[in-house]
């Protein structure tokens, strides 16, 4: 008993000097960064010039291969995922990760890609969605399943700066068009 009534006191003095320590408080750390990675840009291109790029705000370097990482899409608005492909390398924070048709020939697309595929899922025309996925869960998405129509053809999208977080429904409001065969956003992207 008497080593309780000694160590009661001392358990209080050590919460009460933690209070009201702003910077110790994990919760506000927490909150400056993305619960997880997502999408930054998609290019649908002429020809073979095909790209996305996924952005980490995270606060942590990503192996994205060790942690599960793959891109899928669903062909023509029918029909279950497919044609996945596992990411592989690693993603700083505060950076992003391009993927890009190996067919292109074109310098700037190939030059700022991490990683190159040909064929699916990379060989998305305007009505294909496209996913990212974590552990064969989705975890966010550009364009819209089971949607025929074009919803990104011949165009560039970016993520707009206020989007920090990856969303598995596809919000239109969230990209900004630019004109086709435009790679310059390619290999950067910043937040607000
Ligand atoms: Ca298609
Ligand atoms: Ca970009």
């Amino acid at each position: 008993m008497r080593q309780t009534f000694i160590l009661f006191p001392i358990l209080i003095l050590l919460f009460s000097s933690c209070e009201g320590d702003d910077a110790m408080d994990p919760i506000l750390i927490e909150e400056e960064f993305s619960i997880d990675l997502f999408f930054s840009e998609y290019v649908e291109g002429t020809s073979f010039n095909k790209a996305l790029e996924i952005a980490n705000f995270t606060g942590e370097t990503i192996d994205l291969e060790a942690s599960g990482y793959s891109i899928r899409k669903q062909s023509n608005g029918e029909g279950n995922w497919m044609g996945e492909l596992i990411l592989t390398g690693s993603i700083l924070n505060e950076e992003v990760f391009v993927i890009g048709n190996e067919s292109s020939t074109e310098p700037d697309l190939l030059n700022s890609a991490q990683q190159l595929k040909s064929g699916a899922p990379m060989d998305f025309n305007g009505n294909d969605a496209i996913g990212l996925f974590k552990d064969d869960v989705l975890i966010d998405v550009i364009g819209v399943l089971d949607e025929v129509e074009d919803y990104g053809k011949d165009v560039t999208l970016r993520r707009v700066t206020e989007i920090t977080e990856p969303s598995a429904i596809f919000n239109s409001g969230e990209w900004e068009a630019f004109e086709v065969d435009d790679f310059s956003g390619l290999g950067s992207h910043s937040l607000q």
